[in-house]
């Protein structure tokens, strides 16, 4: 926003100039005194200055570029709540829900999955009982659900005490796992699963950084994102760019065999994949949660992550070549710590299509994100941050460019502004989604409330327009009072440009 004010302002000056300078006269008194006269010369030094305050503090902090207010109006209809898994004022560990066929999945992590139909209806398709023959459930006891294209299969990704005989385990070389993501297929005919086959385990620190987004590829291959194991203050250490491996990294699973191929690694904690469509071609986005320095939403041509010639690089952790770990556009230090800024572009790494920072917040957690099919129009992407509930939008993509955070504004059934933390009555924790229909939705853990988004008229920006107007008026007023004293106007001094600003009476 003070960029958009700033070129306001110059925009302002740039017409005070025209007017000055063709002839239109400007008082410089006032009652008899001296009256102090606004020079373009001055309102361009602070509008320049105004205009150079995102870079420079990009520069001086080490910090994304902070997210700008905006436009963007967005407007949520109730659509339902999932039952309650959990007492007090939280009622759902609830991850985003999926859609299949018609249908809607409503995931909690507890360990249960509903399915709700067109009409609203509600089936049990999971509860913790119903869990496979081998497994003991634990934690997050369903990480993640996805299906296929077609509808008929899902995916599940358990957290277990142990594996199933004959399972294929990845171990894990940091040390600190003590259970397993255990990834599992099962026939799906729209409300009930059935033949349970286990894919894949994957050691894991059920405590620390766990990640678990997947999508199915039309080939019934799974993607599957792995945390780092590890915990806030770290620099996500050397395993998560080891080529070896499973922390850190997009896998794919071949689901005939469950052998695994890493397709990207330097991924920190990606609990979601996003498949979308862009000027017809498939990218896969995904939020990365941050530690200290960037919340990143990135993104890859789906044709580049499966091209096996190059292991897509985003950078987290301890590169093997130059020692450095890259967070956003930033490298850190091992204790999270950003201390420099990375070249924009930087070879051999996938940087950012856009990142935040903390700002004003002490916690922050990034969520999202969704481009749904039939959603918007002026956004690119929606995503947002899951303790203080805010809505962020990317509106274009631009290959090596930095897009710019902004703000979302949203307003409820009747047109009120309100926000996720308003509606939840406290941290909301949003898991953003795609409906079957192609419209974009939200639902929030703390009450397990689920909304339908859909972006409207952007609202007017009255500051903005005034501020817009402010030169035109003060040189309208100038003008008026000139006219009624009949002062005589001092021309500009090109010569001595800043003397006019004092200017004295004749
Ligand atoms: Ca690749
Ligand atoms: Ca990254």
């Amino acid at each position: 926003m003070p960029y958009a004010l700033a070129m306001c302002i110059a925009t302002g000056v740039a017409v005070f100039d025209m007017l000055a300078q063709s002839g239109v006269p400007r008082a410089n008194t006032y009652r008899g005194s001296p009256m102090p006269t606004l020079r373009p010369g001055y309102l361009a030094f602070v509008s320049i200055v105004l205009a150079t305050l995102p870079t420079l503090g990009m520069t001086i902090t080490l910090n994304p570029l902070p997210a700008q207010d905006s436009a963007i109006q967005v407007q949520l209809t109730y659509m339902g709540t999932m039952p309650a898994s959990l007492a007090g004022s939280v009622r759902t560990n609830a991850t985003s829900p999926v859609a299949v066929g018609s249908h809607l999945l409503l995931v909690d992590q507890t360990g249960f999955v509903y399915q709700r139909d067109v009409g609203g209806a509600l089936t049990t398709v999971f509860t913790p009982t119903d869990a496979p023959a081998g497994l003991s459930l634990m934690g997050e006891k369903i990480l993640n659900v996805v299906s296929n294209q077609a509808g008929n299969a899902l995916y599940v990704a358990f957290t277990s005490a142990t594996t199933p005989a004959g399972t294929p385990v990845s171990i894990s070389p940091r040390g600190n796992a003590s259970a397993y993501q255990v990834i599992y297929r099962y026939d799906f005919d729209g409300t009930s699963v059935s033949n349970p086959q286990p894919l894949r385990a994957f050691a894991v620190n059920p405590t620390g950084h766990t990640g678990g987004g997947m999508a199915v590829l039309d080939d019934g291959s799974l993607l599957f994102t792995t945390g780092d194991h590890g915990d806030a203050g770290e620099d996500g250490r050397s395993f998560a760019q080891d080529s070896v491996s499973h922390l850190s990294k997009i896998v794919q699973i071949n689901p005939s065999t469950g052998d695994t191929t890493i397709v990207a690694k330097g991924v920190r904690n990606v609990q979601r994949l996003a498949m979308t469509q862009h000027e017809g071609k498939t990218y896969v986005d995904f939020v990365d949660i941050g530690g200290n320095v960037a919340e990143e939403l990135n993104t890859v041509l789906l044709a580049d992550l499966l091209d096996p010639t190059r292991v897509e690089n985003f950078g987290w952790g301890r590169n093997s070549t130059d020692n450095l770990a890259r967070e956003g556009t930033f490298y850190i230090d091992a204790n999270g710590q950003a201390v420099s800024a990375a070249p924009l572009g930087e070879a051999g790494f996938l940087q950012p299509l856009a990142q935040w920072g903390r700002e004003a917040q002490s916690f922050v957690a990034g969520t999202g994100s969704i481009s749904c099919a039939d959603a918007f129009r002026n956004i690119d992407t929606l995503f947002g941050d899951l303790p203080s509930g805010t809505v962020y939008a990317i509106q274009s993509r631009n290959a090596g460019l930095l897009a710019d955070v902004r703000r979302v504004n949203l307003v409820d059934a009747t047109l009120h502004a309100t926000t996720l933390s308003a509606l939840a009555g406290g941290r909301p924790d949003p898991r953003f989604f795609c409906f079957a229909d192609g419209s974009a939705g939200v639902l929030l853990e703390r009450t397990g409330d689920f909304y339908r988004l859909a972006e409207i008229a952007s609202i007017p920006e009255p500051s903005s327009l005034l501020l817009c107007a402010l030169p035109a008026l003060l040189l309208l007023i100038q003008h008026s009072q000139h006219k009624r004293r009949g002062s005589a106007p001092v021309p500009c001094d090109a010569d001595e440009p800043w003397s006019g600003l004092w200017g004295q009476a004749r």
